[in-house]
């Protein structure tokens, strides 16, 4: 096992790979930019290294930066966390040319996944659903406007180096076709560096359904089942839960068989996570893989009762997985707590946490690496926290959840626990009956 991890990460799952790796007796080091030297993650490790100024690409991007860190600290392992350089093959090949393992998959497998016309292509191959479309890149306006006469309008135009949304077009006719191409290969090669793009079909009002999986250095793939992360705004997830309240037990044996067809098609090792539109009819669709710890992590652990962020560790140290899959015996959905105003268009709100009172009691969960006197620094992403719920019901764990957010008290900055609060009482919500689409309409009262 590894004697010392470096967290090439900040926040709270900088914090929360620290929580893991001290109760498997592991030594931790932190890396911090001068912004973050009064984080919580900078006090519970045991060593801590300020690696730059406060932009990104000084510090939790900077991979020299890092790798002197780990070098200096004689750290034996990075765990990268989300984001950064959680999904950067360059940092994975680097990790390793220094004798330090990257707690992740290999670089080919990042970059198998990374291009999604290319991963793509290996899901065809390894017989996992994929959306109607043409195989490859458009090569020209032409193509693309006969492509769309064989696929059928709507399209959707991609950007293969994409993912998550930048780079997307939805074309309802021929008429808008040639700007549409034209915009979305302008933003790609911005964006990307890559202006490669690519044609589907556009499936409309589509759940987001993904599959958690994990493999072993030794060809052993299993998944974790599903979490649902449909409620969205501009692409940025706000509560995610397990099991999803559209699953059926048929439609959860051929999703994990599919995910663990796709893990395996590239002899997966670590965890990841397979994402799949859903559409009205339960069909589902591969859109791309994920090749890192996600946010919501956390309602598979607590509906699975596992440890993913162990599983990580001792995966890449080598360990290997019993084989078999894991089902819900419970139902858990989080909130995610940022610093951004609901009433105002989520308007990034950082600055001083004067008051603080976090919830507890039965069935709660809460990550996050803020504490009163804490001073949220505008150069990252405004999440300050996830609340979990966990209940053996779904209708139970949004009343868990809505007692949790109503003891919440966070006062200094704006925060997105009112818009949280409304949405558990939202009927649609309640019933389970909601897709992407559904946050376009929701107002705040
Ligand atoms: C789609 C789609 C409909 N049809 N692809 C959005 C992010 C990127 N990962 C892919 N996305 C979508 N791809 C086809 N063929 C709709 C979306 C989409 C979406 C997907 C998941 C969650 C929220 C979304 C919001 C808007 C669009």
């Amino acid at each position: 096992m590894f004697k010392k991890i470096l967290i090439a990460n900040r926040g709270e799952i900088a914090l929360r790979v620290i929580r893991t790796c001290k109760e498997m007796g592991i030594k931790t080091v932190a890396v911090y930019s001068t912004a973050d030297r009064n984080s919580l993650h900078v006090k519970f490790a045991d060593e801590a290294i300020c690696i730059g100024k406060p932009s990104s690409t000084d510090s939790y991007l900077n991979i020299p930066h890092i790798m002197a860190a780990a070098e200096i600290t004689n750290a034996d392992a990075i765990h990268p966390g989300y984001g950064f350089l959680a999904e950067n093959a360059k940092f994975a090949q680097i990790c390793t040319d220094h004798g330090i393992k990257f707690i992740g998959p290999t670089p080919d497998m990042i970059n198998a996944m990374g291009d999604k016309v290319t991963a793509k292509e290996t899901m065809i191959k390894a017989g996992v659903p994929v959306v109607p479309g043409v195989e490859g890149l458009l090569e020209s306006v032409e193509h693309a406007i006969e492509s769309a006469k064989t696929v059928g309008y709507p399209v959707i135009l991609k950007a293969t180096a994409g993912g998550g949304g930048k780079g997307m077009r939805v074309v309802w006719s021929e008429e808008e076709i040639e700007k549409a191409f034209d915009t979305a290969k302008a933003e790609a090669a911005a964006s990307f560096k890559n202006d490669g793009i690519y044609m589907e079909k556009f499936v409309e009002e589509p759940r987001h359904i993904e599959i958690q999986v994990a493999g072993d250095q030794y060809g052993s793939v299993c998944h974790l089942s599903e979490r649902d992360c449909s409620i969205q705004r501009r692409h940025q997830k706000l509560v995610e839960e397990s099991p999803s309240p559209f699953m059926t037990p048929e439609l959860r044996e051929k999703m994990g068989e599919a995910a663990i067809k796709a893990a395996a098609s590239i002899n997966y090792e670590g965890v990841g996570t397979i994402e799949f539109l859903v559409d009205k009819h339960r069909n589902f669709y591969f859109m791309e893989m994920n090749t890192r710890i996600q946010v919501e992590h956390c309602v598979t652990e607590e509906v699975v009762n596992y440890d993913l962020i162990k599983e990580q560790i001792k995966i890449a140290a080598g360990h290997k997985i019993s084989g078999k899959n894991y089902y819900p015996q419970m139902h858990a959905i989080e909130c995610r707590i940022n610093a951004e105003d609901p009433y105002n268009d989520f308007r990034p709100s950082p600055g001083k946490i004067t008051v603080l009172h976090t919830p507890g009691g039965h069935g709660v969960r809460v990550d996050s690496h803020v504490y009163a006197g804490y001073v949220i620094p505008p150069y990252y992403d405004s999440m300050i926290g996830k609340l979990i719920a966990v209940a053996q019901t779904r209708e139970e764990a949004i009343d868990t959840m809505s007692r949790a957010l109503s003891e919440y008290v966070i006062e200094g900055i704006k925060t997105t626990i009112p818009f949280h609060l409304q949405l558990m009482q939202n009927e649609d919500f309640r019933k389970g009956n909601f897709t992407t689409k559904f946050l376009e309409s929701f107002v705040m009262k």
